[in-house]
C-alpha cells in the first residue's frame, strides 16, 4: 500500500516526481476497489490527508469521485437487472372523468345560443359595487339591493361605496364590462359562478351558476325576446314545450317578465299517472327564467361607447343553471352538486 515518502530533496523536479508517484499509486488503488466498504476506507485514506498540496487534492478528489460513480453505476445496473420491468403485466387503469351535470347543462344552453350567433363573455367573480349594482340601476341604498343578500370583502369601510369589492351576485356585471369594450350590435351569453349569502338548503346554495344573455341592436323589441327564448326552450327541452310570459320586476329591465315552460316532466298535465307531478307542483308549468327589455337607465352608464338609449334597445334574460340541471336530471337537493361525492357524480358518467 502506498505511503507518502519522506522528502529530502525539494527541487521542483523531485517534487513533480513524488506527485506523479502518488497519483499513479492512487489510480492503481482506485482500480482495485470493489465494494462500498473498500471504497469508504479508500476515500478516507486519500481525502483525509492533510499533507497534500491543493493541486494534488483536486486531482485526488476527481479520482475518488470517479471511483464512486463507477461503483454506483455498476450497482444500479445490477439493480435494474434484478428489478426488470415485466411489460406483460396489465397497466394501471385510470378512471375517466366526466362533465359535471351543472357544467354539462351550461354547455348545452350556451350551445343553443351559439347556434343563434351569440358569443360567450366571461368576467371576474370578485366585482366592484359599481359593476354589480350601481350600473345595473340599483342606486346606493336602494331597497332593490335587498333582493340579493351580498357577500362583501371585509375591511373596506374607508373606500367609497362604488369601489367596494364583493362576490358578484349575478353575472350581469359582465354585460356592463362587455358593453364598455364592444360597441353595438351585441349578442352575448355569460355562463358563470355567482355568490349570495343564502343559507344552504335543498334549493339554495351560497354559490350557484347562472347563464345570462343580452342582445342589443337598433329596433330590438319584446317580440324578439319572446321568439328567441321560445326557440331556445324548444331546443333544450323538446319541440313540444310551450312558453308563457308573466309580468315581473328586475331593476335592470323594463318591462320585466318571468318565463314559464310547459312541464317537460308531465307534458303539462300536472299528473304522472295517478300521482301529482312534483316538479311543476301540479300546475303544468315550470318557471325557468327571468327576462325583459334592458332599462334605458342601464344604457346611460355605457352611453359613451355607442349605447345611446334613444338609438339602441335590447333584451336580456337570466337563468339558474343548477335549477335547470335539477329539473333535467331529477335531482332533489342542490347540495349534491357541490359535495363532490363520486357515487353521485358517477351516475352522470
Ligand atoms: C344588463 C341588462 C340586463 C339579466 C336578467 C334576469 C332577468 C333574471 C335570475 C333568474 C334566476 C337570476 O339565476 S337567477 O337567480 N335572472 O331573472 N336576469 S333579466 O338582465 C340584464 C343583465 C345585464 C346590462
Amino acid at each position: 500500500m502506498y505511503t507518502v515518502p519522506k522528502l529530502t530533496n525539494f527541487s521542483s523536479a523531485a517534487l513533480d516526481a513524488a506527485a506523479r508517484d502518488l497519483l499513479s499509486a492512487l489510480e492503481a488503488e482506485a482500480a482495485a476497489i470493489r465494494g462500498d466498504s473498500e471504497y469508504k476506507v479508500f476515500r478516507d485514506r486519500w481525502l483525509a490527508r492533510k499533507d497534500g498540496v491543493n493541486e494534488l487534492k483536486t486531482k485526488i478528489t476527481v479520482v475518488v469521485e470517479a471511483t464512486l460513480e463507477r461503483l454506483q453505476g455498476g450497482a444500479s445496473a445490477d439493480r435494474l437487472l434484478a428489478e426488470r420491468v415485466d411489460i406483460t403485466l396489465p397497466g394501471i387503469r385510470r378512471p375517466l372523468g366526466t362533465e359535471h351535470p351543472v357544467i354539462r347543462t351550461m354547455n348545452e344552453i350556451v350551445g343553443v345560443f351559439r347556434n343563434l350567433g351569440y358569443s360567450v363573455s366571461e368576467g371576474p367573480e370578485i366585482e366592484t359595487d359599481y359593476s354589480n349594482f350601481e350600473s345595473l340601476n340599483f342606486p346606493p341604498h336602494h331597497p332593490a339591493r335587498d333582493m340579493q343578500d351580498t357577500l362583501f370583502l371585509a375591511g373596506q369601510d374607508e373606500k367609497a361605496l362604488r369601489d367596494r369589492l364583493l362576490l358578484r351576485t349575478h353575472t350581469s356585471p359582465v354585460q356592463i364590462r362587455t358593453m364598455e369594450k364592444l360597441k353595438p350590435p351585441l349578442r352575448i351569453v355569460i355562463p358563470g359562478k355567482v355568490y349570495r349569502n343564502d343559507p344552504p338548503d335543498a334549493s339554495h346554495s351560497p354559490v350557484f351558476h347562472q347563464i345570462e344573455g343580452l342582445a342589443v341592436d337598433n329596433n330590438i323589441r319584446f317580440g324578439d325576446l319572446k321568439g328567441t327564448l321560445d326557440h331556445a326552450m324548444k331546443a333544450l327541452f323538446g319541440s313540444k314545450v310551450k312558453t308563457q310570459f308573466r309580468p315581473s320586476f328586475f331593476p335592470f329591465t323594463e318591462p320585466s317578465a318571468e318565463m314559464m315552460v310547459s312541464c317537460f316532466i308531465c307534458g303539462g298535465s300536472g299528473k304522472r299517472g295517478r300521482e301529482p307531478c312534483r316538479p311543476c307542483k301540479t300546475t303544468g308549468w315550470i318557471e325557468i327564467l327571468g327576462c325583459g327589455m334592458v332599462d334605458p337607465n342601464v344604457f346611460e352608464f355605457v352611453k359613451d361607447n355607442g349605447y345611446d338609449p334613444a338609438k339602441v334597445s335590447g333584451f336580456a334574460f337570466g337563468m339558474g343553471a343548477d335549477r335547470i340541471a335539477i329539473l333535467k336530471y331529477g335531482v332533489d337537493d342542490i347540495q349534491l352538486f357541490f359535495q363532490g361525492d363520486v357515487r353521485f357524480l358517477q351516475q352522470f358518467g
